[in-house]
């Protein structure tokens, strides 16, 4: 079997007693990586101020090479925090408010990326499979193959891919649109972002689509299709049922005194649809005034991306938020949101959605939300909560027993909420199961043996 070679932006390295990661894409590809053997390559993370970085940090961990390198502070500006959080993660979130394109960090992002084939090549083996992750990396294929690599590269694409009219208000569209055809398969979390791309490439008349699926574009033949990452589903049902009887679950379950719960859990970042989300609570609460002091919001956001001016505003403008609509609805003996701003232990979140009632998964525009789908995971069978999730989050394409919503029109999600709170056991039974049956196949271990499957093929 040919060895594994993983590129990612950040690498999560086991600690020193080689314990498992904590998420379920690092367990996932941990375990694609030693049963093949091979390399995790990428960012540590850590600048190494204005100097080149110094050699790549080895870690070997059984037949696991884990190869990091820092960079300097100018790369982390212009190919971090410029061009991927600036100007990708927005364009393919529908946010083209909110891009700052700049030639400047356009040429660092394309500098970094050629920094990292510099790196890797020399390492490769002529059969290893090499897997490339995500928006920061899309113009890696294109490096390596100029160094001369001729290995077989997949690519996948963690956040949406817009349509032609959305992407294609960024400048450099064109590169981008050739750097991904420079990979053997391209892989996107839903069918809707695969006919975007190929879509794109057939209207703009630089690609076509041939009668078997695959995919021309600027000389070059390829593969691409939907692979809908998922998550270990029993390993994270059987993580929540333990996690019940968790000390701080349980002192979460005393404190919230009979009420319904109602969670939401997401990276602060615009795209999850928060304020919109806030308001949709304060609708519910205020058109049923019965539900006065019989529910608790309970809204988890760890920071994320604070170097980010937009985020570091969002920061204030959730909290003020939260604390408004306290101060409007609450009383002496009933807060109804608890707005917790830092991440919390994964024991305790698994604990916490079995708890809630409902699950408020509502972002604007996601990839696929693997919040969704922990939710679903971590339900008592005999007495399931309602998932409520955003027809905008690539997960809605799965989970057809959620509550769909529009996360822009406040009224529709607050029915929605008022509509799950409701919900009787027999109707949350039978959403439910047809749900976890469907993540019990459609697992995080299946994904990752269906690309690299398509990719070796
Ligand atoms: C990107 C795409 C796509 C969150 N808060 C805490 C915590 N989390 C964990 C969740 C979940 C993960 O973080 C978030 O994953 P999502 O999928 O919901 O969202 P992104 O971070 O935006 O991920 C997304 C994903 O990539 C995978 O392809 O689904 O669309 O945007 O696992 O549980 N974990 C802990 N404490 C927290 O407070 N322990």
């Amino acid at each position: 079997m040919s060895r594994l070679v993983v590129v990612s932006n950040r690498v999560p390295v086991p600690d020193k007693s080689g314990a498992a990661p904590a998420g379920g894409l690092a367990v996932a590809l941990q375990a694609a990586l030693k049963e093949r053997g091979g390399i995790w390559m990428g960012w540590s993370g850590k600048s190494s101020g204005e100097e080149e970085p110094a050699d790549l940090t080895i870690l070997e961990q059984g037949n696991i090479t884990f190869a990091l390198t820092d960079l300097t502070d100018r790369d982390v500006d212009e190919y971090y925090h410029g061009f991927a959080n600036r100007v990708l993660w927005p364009i393919c979130h529908y946010r083209l408010d909110l891009a700052e394109y700049a030639r400047k960090e356009m040429s660092g992002y394309f500098r970094v990326n050629r920094f990292f084939a510099a790196k890797l090549a020399p390492m490769l083996e002529p059969d290893d499979i090499i897997w490339v992750h995500d928006y920061h990396l899309i113009p890696l294929a294109t490096e390596l193959r100029a160094l001369g690599v001729k290995n077989k590269i997949g690519f996948f694409l963690h956040i949406p891919l817009p349509p032609a009219d959305v992407l294609f208000t960024m400048p450099v569209h064109e590169e981008i649109m050739k750097g991904l055809a420079e990979y053997d398969l391209v892989g996107f979390q839903t069918d809707h972002d695969f006919a975007n791309f190929a879509g794109g490439l057939v209207r703009e008349g630089i690609g076509e689509q041939l009668a078997d699926g695959r995919l021309t574009s600027f000389g070059r033949t390829f593969k691409g299709g939907a692979y809908p990452i998922g998550i270990e589903t029993e390993a994270f049902a059987a993580y929540a049922r333990r996690a019940a009887k968790h000390a701080m679950v349980a002192k979460a379950r005393a404190s919230i005194e009979g009420r319904n719960l109602i969670i939401g859990v997401d990276r602060l970042d615009y795209s999850k649809g928060l304020t919109q989300r806030i308001d949709a609570f304060e609708k519910f609460v205020t058109a049923n005034p019965e539900q006065h002091n019989k529910v608790t919001y309970l809204q988890v956001t760890p920071k994320s991306r604070s170097e980010v001016p937009e985020y570091e505003a969002m920061q204030r403008t959730v909290a003020e938020q939260a604390g408004r609509v306290n101060g409007a609805l609450g009383t002496v003996d009933w807060v109804p949101i608890r707005y917790i701003n830092r991440s919390v232990a994964r024991p305790v979140l698994a604990g916490l959605y079995r708890l809630a009632r409902v699950g408020l998964v509502t972002p604007l525009r996601d990839g696929m939300n693997l919040v969704a789908k922990e939710y679903v995971a971590a339900q008592d069978p005999d007495d399931p909560g309602v998932l409520v999730l955003s027809r905008f989050a690539g997960a809605a394409r799965e989970l057809k027993g959620a509550l769909l919503v529009n996360p822009y029109d406040i009224e529709g999600a607050a029915n929605a909420i008022a509509r799950a709170i409701h919900m009787p056991l027999d109707e949350r039974k039978q959403r439910w199961s047809g749900m976890m049956e469907h993540l019990k196949k459609q697992t995080v271990q299946r994904w990752c043996d269906d690309f690299l499957r398509d990719l070796t093929a």
